[in-house]
């Protein structure tokens, strides 16, 4: 027995003084000439020479835990969270291949030193303690955060957002399948699966349940899901406690998720349950729920008292269950390292980690802004342009559209040019798949990828199941393994419970990945207002600032036919030459549109054009649409309010009133450029936003004009800051032409009374 905590040292010296006590006292057991390639115990199947690398896994990890307590306590150190007490998750990596992609835990520290291991030339050590201070060469991150994560490792780095990992996971294990059914080369190998670790709190976040369903639903629909989900429980979500067996309750009993459980006392347990799980995953190509017990020592992190919530006497009790002290106790009673070997192991990896920690320390950090900023958006327009124009041969194109093609069709609708667009992108490029709710046999709730599942197959057009997180997540995993992901939200106002894929995975990718990894992705939504009372709010919702405000994220807003098809294609392009995440939000009123000014007039349909024509008519991202050289008056709109504009240019055309109008086309970035260059045209503007007066686009277009000093007139009219009701009352906050009209004269007017006023 080790006796009682001296209240006065730290909960560090506590850990080490509890391993070397506890080991030293395996003192006697001693080493003798043993196969290192024999199973460590009789019954496992964890040889001597893997449980060596298992425990050199985990006292790295260990060491790197306590470099980062006195690396924050002398200064440069910047994170503290750790893995200590979950180390024997490195017998799950000792259990897996080097190339099969892993999302990991916070915890899995020991998983990340022990896959280092397996491929040479990697250097732990180093990476995760530049990762401890941000240095700027730290290698996954480039020092914007400490994650886990490196492309060689084919670790893909992670959030802090606890199981947003999760769908994810599950859409690179959708993808594995996926991609070789469709014949494309994947990312991983055939026979790869995929590793996702979590904490127990975590595994009640919506999340991981929807990430884990997708994972059965999946397999219950015949579908492969080779995921190995690791649950790191050490019964605690910082201060609360996860109820007594709730994980083993919870998920031992699954339809399509086999479970296996281990102590992380035991590493040749772990790894027992690790390789048949992992067998199971790989061979079945079914997903594997693999539930490793452990406990959490040194607290939350670095700033968690434990204490407050926790007794002495218990934390006291974590430490009988150390993984260190077990593996080392494995080792020795295998008798195949002295005690005061493994002491002398840990105090060699201790004095390696002190040099190294010195060393990082003084490594440079991120100096600039644009040094933060610089892997955000990749935008290479030069490289983009040439492939927009990239078409399947005419052979291709006349079965793809069959014998009937859009450029012979006569003039098209938004909705139909999409549909086209879609179908030539189909046919041109094999890597990408349309998928989403009702998109498939329906043909979606617009018909907008009507005919695209009879066309190209199930395998590259098919309906997900009901939840927005879990088609965010297939996006996001097919996105990093080689293929070009066109998902559907059915309406904008259902991005909202499933954004932070969006927001905190997709688009964050490329940040903490140091541009490593990005997510090439075409995101299409639905939305906008004016269903003609239909619907009521959430099928009307406009909320585009939660869209806007995602750095580096591309969002297009076409409101004409022909800029849709070109849009799409740049966008396509751009996610495939660029790795760009972007959002295509389509005005479902405009969908069906034929007409603008009067019935029977087709000013709102457009002719496709065919493939030798779509480099001319290239829309570059960010680059806006005039119509019009009117110099009274910019009206400067996108979307339906584009329609509208239009219409009320018409009418103060015939009162001599000549307006131009700026379709933006681009709601992120914003065509600053063009913006002012028109508005300077007139010296006067009137911005229609038909989303709403806070947070809507307006504001974002009134800066630009005033940041670039634009000194005319300023003017704007918006939808009101409200929900949208259902029927006519509808109309009450929406725009309508007749404000953007009034708005319009009287702007006019205003000027053209102060400049008569000045010249008296
Ligand atoms: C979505 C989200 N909510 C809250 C947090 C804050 N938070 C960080 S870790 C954590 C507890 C996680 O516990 P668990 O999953 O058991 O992992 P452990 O730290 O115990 O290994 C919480 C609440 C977060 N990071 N993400
Ligand atoms: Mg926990």
């Amino acid at each position: 027995m080790v006796e009682s905590v001296t209240p006065t040292q730290t909960p560090e010296q506590e850990l080490e003084r509890n391993f070397r006590e506890r080991v030293g006292a395996l003192s006697g057991i001693g080493a003798a000439e043993v196969d290192l390639d024999q199973p460590v115990r009789d019954g496992t199947r964890l040889t001597g020479r893997m449980a060596v690398a298992v425990f050199d896994a985990m006292v790295a990890s260990r060491n790197l835990d306590l470099a980062a307590r006195y690396l924050r306590k002398e200064g440069p150190g910047v994170y503290t969270i750790g893995s200590a007490g979950h180390e024997s998750n490195a017998a799950i990596a000792a259990a897996l291949r080097p190339t099969d992609p892993a999302l990991l835990h916070y915890r899995s520290g020991g998983f990340y030193c022990a896959r280092a291991q397996q491929v040479p030339g990697s250097t732990p050590l180093r990476d995760i303690l530049l990762g401890l201070v941000a240095a700027a060469d730290e290698p996954i991150s480039g020092g914007r955060h400490k994650v886990f994560g490196n492309h060689a490792l084919a670790v893909i780095p992670q959030t802090s957002t606890i199981a947003s990992h999760m769908p994810r996971a599950m859409g690179v294990a959708f993808a594995m399948e996926r991609a070789q059914r469709i014949g494309v080369t994947p990312a991983w190998p055939a026979d790869a699966i995929v590793a996702c670790s979590f904490g127990d709190a975590s595994l009640n976040h919506s999340t991981a349940l929807g990430a884990l369903n997708a994972a059965e639903y999946t397999v219950h629909q015949g579908l492969h899901m080779p995921v190995l989900f690791g649950c790191e429980d050490n019964g605690f979500g910082i201060s609360v406690r996860t109820p007594g067996d709730w994980v083993n309750i919870a998920w031992s009993n699954r339809p399509h998720l086999r479970y296996f459980s281990a102590e992380g006392t035991d590493i040749a347990g772990a790894y027992d349950a690790a390789l048949a799980a992992a067998e199971y995953v790989r061979s079945s190509r079914r997903p594997a729920f693999l539930h490793l017990r452990c406990v959490r020592f040194l607290g939350h992190a670095g700033t968690d008292a434990e204490i407050g919530y926790r007794s002495r006497a218990e934390i006291g009790e974590d430490l009988e269950r150390d993984p260190l002290v077990h593996a080392a106790r494995l080792l020795a009673e295998a008798r195949i390292a002295e005690p005061s070997e493994l002491l002398s192991k840990y105090d060699a990896v201790a004095a390696d980690v002190r040099r190294l920690a010195d060393d990082a320390a003084n490594q440079r950090r991120l100096s600039s802004a644009s040094e933060v900023m610089e892997p955000i958006a990749r935008r290479r327009p030069q490289l983009v342009a040439p492939d927009v124009s990239r078409a399947a041969s005419p052979d291709a194109r006349a079965s793809a559209f069959g014998g009937r093609l859009p450029e012979e069709a006569g003039p098209l609708t938004l909705a139909e040019s999409i549909n086209a667009t879609l179908t030539d992108a189909l046919a041109t490029r094999p890597e990408l798949l349309v998928f989403g709710e009702d998109v498939g046999r329906k043909g979606g709730v617009y018909g907008v990828t009507r005919g695209l599942q009879r066309r190209f197959g199930i395998t590259r057009v098919f309906d997900t199941l009901l939840d927005e997180q879990t088609i965010l997540g297939v996006g996001l995993g097919c996105g990093v393994s080689g293929l070009l992901p066109v998902p559907e939200i059915q309406y904008l106002a259902y991005l909202h419970n499933a954004e932070d894929q969006l927001r905190g995975e997709a688009a964050t990718l490329p940040f903490f990945s140091n541009g490593q990894y990005h997510n090439p992705m075409v995101l299409r939504i639905a939305g906008y207002g004016y269903q003609k009372g239909f619907g009521g709010h959430f099928h009307n919702d406009a909320a585009v600032a939660v869209l806007r405000d995602i750095p580096g994220l591309v969002v297009a807003s076409p409101s004409q036919p022909d800029d849709a098809a070109a849009m799409l294609r740049t966008c396509l392009a751009a996610a495939s030459v660029d790795g760009s995440t972007c959002v295509f939000l389509e005005p479902i009123a405009l969908y069906h549109t034929r007409d603008l000014f009067s019935t029977g007039d087709g000013a709102w349909v457009a002719p496709y054009p065919p493939p030798s024509q779509w480099s001319a008519c290239h829309v570059p991202i960010g680059s806006a649409r005039v119509h019009g050289d009117g110099s009274g008056l910019t009206i400067v709109t996108f979307a339906n309010g584009t329609y509208m504009s239009l219409r009320v240019a018409s009418r103060l055309a015939t009162d001599g009133i000549d307006a131009r109008v700026v379709d933006i086309r681009w709601l992120a970035p914003l065509p600053v450029a063009d913006i002012l260059r028109e508005a300077e045209a007139a010296g006067r503007v009137l911005i229609v936003d038909e989303t709403r007066r806070s947070g809507g686009v307006s504001e974002g277009i009134v800066s630009a004009l005033v940041d670039a000093r634009f000194d005319g007139a300023i003017s704007r009219v918006t939808s009101q800051d409200s929900f949208v009701p259902l029927g006519e009352a509808a109309n009450h906050v929406l725009l309508q032409e007749a404000e953007i009209e009034a708005a319009a004269r009287a702007l006019v007017g205003s000027v053209d009374d102060r400049q008569r006023l000045r010249s008296v």
